[in-house]
């Protein structure tokens, strides 16, 4: 398991998605980070996505949160740590241990969380810990438990290589999991006979290597798969030896979904009776399969439900655990896994195990020898953010996570966070729209710094390794609590040195009295130093001791983690829960982006990874714009009785009629008005608590713009007076998407509002009063300040040539002309929206090329380099070509 490392490359793994990639990551003699994909780590074998090879531009000082702050003021350690610890011991003397709570975040090492959760469970003495994995994973936790005994993901990402069937269902895996996708992209070039279904309302650029694309109505998943059970069982498919040997409960399952027809099915699902058949006969007959699923899964009322509705029927199969086969819930943050290992959530303890469970609650108390063990479940995170509002939490401390911008219900989160009586938020950013309430500011270090490790979706624990310092009086996150712990009163328990020393603690408890109880045990890490902890490969779990490496998977012969040792096959019910209504007609569903990642802290700071998609946007089926009367760049509100937002409309069949997609990430530091999650009610999935964030009735109509606007800058705008706006970071300084309401200022005073024109700055501006346009570009000589387009209509010039305007020199009354005019001079072609982030290029470039004949991706990779590097845009580039095909033959 150990490797001498290169020289100054530090191998380490990618901060964002639960892929997990490995990264080779150094500072260049000239002080310039470079960060590669790591060709030996067996998660990406050298390949990246545009987010992951964008990682260096994320790093920079700006907006990093670098010392203590105290009510707004800088303050030392000490202080801070003597204050924290100070204020959580006094509430929980005078209120109980019940009175504070920590959220936290699987964007949290393996170490950080370790010791989180050991201080409130067994030192504090309450179960009041919960994570932003609630939000996330905590229904594929729950379907899990209740399946298979044990929250354990069966299979290996070379089952996703070696199936002859995937269902991606809930899943935008060409956006959220590109290195999967491309690796599944891949595979199926080498056996064409692979096939892929996609289920999913939107026709995402996932559908690009999908044969068959279900759009299915939101929630009808229980019902899809309860079909296929029932379909299985009639064409004799099920695995009757393993059924018998290793399950329990197939027999009541099968009564239930028997009750529902092929047609109560269509009509469930909205999908036509010969789709669904389809889909059925290629499951039946396929034996290799394997069904990823995600947040459409997860994040529903009947999360739980479609989980296990999934897994009934890999379980009837007997198709689990084996090569190419498998249920595969694929995680969303770096360490959702490790999160889960350690406890992380209100209802789990430590190590996979229970809080329910005295004989658990015992081991754990003894190998901790704590005072006492939490012994009933916590509050999960949207009772947490309740019992903050009405004051029964009267201490929180936040680490690792935005719940202002994630949690449903946002703008009831922030006011209680804002009357909370002592808010502590370890954060690496200074203003978040939730570090901006802390009374107490704590600065961490972050990815580059941190030392520590993380589990993938995949069960591989992986080591990030420090290649910078920590800038400024950031501090690990493990150290920070171990701080407060000591301070508390618990230095004997907290004492640790290093990261090393606390994964070594982890491994020994997952180990503890194990002797094959637990599925999660990495006992062969439990002496693990200093040394062999900088030297270890990334391995999978369980590892147990004396065990070596090798690729493991689950229940291919049951073993189950049940009292029986059988898997439970359990009856589901399809019943969805959402309602529409006359006055919300339009189911919302949230998600994301390829370039963005959550509340934008830190994509937000490329330049490359902004230009894909610079604002906040609902995605409207023209249909549906038709019957509301919005056009294509219209600015639209959405709404419920809660709150409204405002964002661009983009039409596109893509979108199901009657439902509207919008993006999770744009918070109040990049718009004004677009944060989704104040739309979102808090209605949970009963098993595991997980808000349903995709299924929100609401009504969407047309904002009546007095005028849009499109501005460049050099500098950020201290305020902006508009109605709707939102920023993004360019080369060379800010784009921003403007529209002014009726009553908003005139022209002039926003122009004069929205540039810094000291003196010396010469402003040239152009009116044309009767159609309602004005330009006005600030020269400071040479260089652009900035340059403001405003018209009637949504403004077109193009924003990559504005952009550009800004690092370009403007000699001479014809340069600065050429800004007032608002479009690139003669032969100068304009790009269009970014396409390709690594190479930056745009649509039109492609569209262009495309035009004079190149047909394949292949073709303009060698054109125009797009698609070379990371390949996330691929499938975009194949839309732009299968656009152009379906033009050229009307
Ligand atoms: N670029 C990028 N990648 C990321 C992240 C990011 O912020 N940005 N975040 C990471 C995290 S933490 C997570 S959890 C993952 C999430 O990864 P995904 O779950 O793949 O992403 P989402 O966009 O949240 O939702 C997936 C899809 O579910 C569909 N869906 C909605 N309702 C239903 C339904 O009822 N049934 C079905 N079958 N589908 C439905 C949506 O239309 C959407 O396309 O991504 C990870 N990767
Ligand atoms: N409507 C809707 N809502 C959703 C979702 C959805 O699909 N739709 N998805 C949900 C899901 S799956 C998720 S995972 C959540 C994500 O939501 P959040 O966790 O709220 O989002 P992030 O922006 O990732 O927040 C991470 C914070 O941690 C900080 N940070 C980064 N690294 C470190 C570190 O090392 N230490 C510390 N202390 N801080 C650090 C960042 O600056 C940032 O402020 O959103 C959920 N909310
Ligand atoms: S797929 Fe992209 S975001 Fe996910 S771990 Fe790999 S490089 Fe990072
Ligand atoms: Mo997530």
């Amino acid at each position: 398991m150990e490797e001498p490392q290169e020289p100054c490359v530090v191998r380490t793994t990618c901060p964002y998605c639960g892929v997990g990639c490995g990264l080779l990551a150094e500072v260049d003699p000239g002080g310039q980070a470079i960060v590669r994909g790591d060709p030996d780590h067996p998660a990406n074998f050298g390949r990246l996505c545009s987010k992951g090879a964008a990682l260096a531009e994320t790093i920079g000082l700006d907006g990093r949160l670098l010392h203590p702050e105290i009510d707004g003021r800088e303050a030392g350690w000490d202080e801070a740590l003597d204050l924290v610890a100070a204020r959580f011991s006094e509430t929980i003397a005078e209120h109980g241990p019940d009175s504070v709570a920590f959220y936290v975040s699987g964007q949290l090492l393996t170490e950080d969380y370790y010791v989180a959760n050991k201080l409130m469970k067994g030192f504090i003495g309450s179960a009041n810990i919960d994570t932003n994995s609630r939000l996330c994973m905590a229904s594929a936790v729950a379907g899990h438990r209740r399946a298979f005994g044990s929250d354990t993901v069966p299979g290996t990402y070379r089952d996703l290589e070696l199936a002859d069937l995937i269902v991606l269902t809930g899943s935008n895996l060409a956006w959220c999991h590109p290195v999967l996708y491309q690796r599944i992209a891949e595979a199926k070039e080498a056996r064409p006979q692979m096939r892929v279904v996609l289920i999913d309302p939107r026709r995402t650029m996932t559908a690009d290597i999908a044969d068959m694309h279900l759009p299915i109505r939101a929630d009808g998943d229980v019902a899809l798969f309860s079909g296929l059970l029932a379909f299985l069982a009639e064409h004799d498919r099920f695995d009757s030896s393993y059924v018998e040997a290793h399950t329990t409960g197939l027999d009541e399952t099968l009564t239930a979904a028997r009750t529902l027809g092929l047609e109560a099915i269509a009509e469930g699902t909205g999908l036509s009776v010969e789709s669904l058949a389809a889909f059925y006969r290629l499951f039946a007959d396929t034996q290799k399969v394997v069904t990823v699923y995600s947040q459409g899964v997860n994040q529903s009322s009947l999360g739980t439900a479609k989980v296990n509705a999934i897994i009934n029927c890999h379980l009837a199969t007997g198709r689990i655990g084996k090569p190419g086969m498998g249920p595969f819930s694929v995680t969303g943050q770096p360490n959702a896994m490790g999160g889960r290992e350690v406890g992380g959530l209100a209802n789990a303890l430590a190590a996979h195990m229970e809080i329910e469970n005295p004989g658990h609650r015992d081991l754990v108390q003894r190998f901790w020898r704590s005072p006492v063990v939490a012994d009933r479940p916590g509050l999960k995170a949207v009772d947490m953010f309740r019992a903050v509002g009405d004051g029964r939490i009267k201490a929180l401390w936040i680490m690792a996570t935005n719940p202002v911008d994630s949690m449903p219900e946002a703008d009831l989160v922030e006011e209680a966070i804002r009357n909370c009586p002592f808010l502590v938020v370890s954060d690496v950013v200074r203003e978040t729209d939730t570090v901006r309430h802390a009374c107490v500011k704590l600065p961490a270090a972050a990815w580059g710094e941190k030392d520590g490790t993380t589990t993938n979706s995949e069960r591989r624990i992986s080591r990030q390794r420090p290649f910078l310092t920590a800038p400024g009086a950031a501090r690990p996150d493990w150290w920070i609590i171990c701080e407060v712990a000591k301070c508390m009163g618990f230095a004997h328990a907290f004492a640790y040195r290093s990261a090393a020393e606390i994964f070594a603690e982890h491994a020994a408890l997952s180990a503890f009295e194990n002797d094959g109880a637990r599925a999660f045990d990495i006992g062969a890490l439990a002496r693990v130093d200093q040394q062999s902890f900088d030297r270890m490969q990334p391995f999978q779990w369980p590892q147990p001791k004396g065990g070596t490496p090798s690729e493991t998977r689950f229940f291919s012969t049951g073993g189950f983690y049940t009292s029986d040792r059988k898997a439970r096959i359990l009856p589901v019910c399809p019943k969805p829960t959402l309602r529409t209504d006359a006055a919300y007609p339009v189911v919302l569903n949230t998600g994301r982006v390829r370039d963005h990642w959550h509340t934008m802290t830190r994509t937000a700071k490329s330049p490359r990874l902004s230009q894909h998609l610079a604002e906040p946007f609902a995605e409207i089926h023209p249909a549906d714009a038709r019957r509301f009367g919005v056009a294509e760049a219209d600015i639209v509100r959405v709404s419920t009785a809660r709150s409204s937002i405002l964002v661009r409309a983009l039409l596109s069949a893509r979108q199901l009629p009657g439902t509207v997609f919008v993006p999770m990430h744009w918070t109040d530091q990049f718009a004004a008005r677009a944060r989704v999650d104040t739309l979102v009610p808090a209605l949970t999935d009963r098993h595991s608590g997980q808000p349903a964030s995709k299924h929100v009735p609401v009504s969407i109509e047309r904002f009546a713009a007095a005028k849009f606007g499109f501005a460049v800058l050099r500098e950020r705008p201290r305020t902006i007076t508009a109605a709707y706006w939102a920023l993004a970071r360019c080369e060379g300084g800010w784009r921003l998407e403007l529209a002014l309401a009726e009553g908003d200022r005139d022209s002039l005073a926003f122009a004069t509002s929205l540039f810094d024109t000291a003196s010396g700055v010469e402003t040239l501006s152009y009116h044309d009063v009767a159609a309602g346009r004005h330009r006005f570009a600030c020269f400071d000589g040479d260089r652009l300040v900035g340059a403001l387009f405003l018209a009637s209509e949504p403004v077109a010039v193009s924003r990559d040539w504005a952009c550009e305007q800004l690092l370009s020199e403007h000699t001479g009354q014809r340069g600065r002309m050429a800004v007032i005019a608002g479009r690139p001079g003669f032969g100068v072609v304009d790009r269009g929206a970014t396409v390709c982030s690594c190479f930056g290029v745009g649509a039109n470039q492609i569209a262009a090329a495309v035009s004079e004949g190149c047909m394949s991706v292949e073709g303009i990779g060698e054109t125009l380099g797009a698609g070379t590097n990371c390949g996330s845009c691929r499938a975009e580039i194949r839309t732009i070509i299968n656009e152009h095909r379906l033009q050229a033959a009307e």
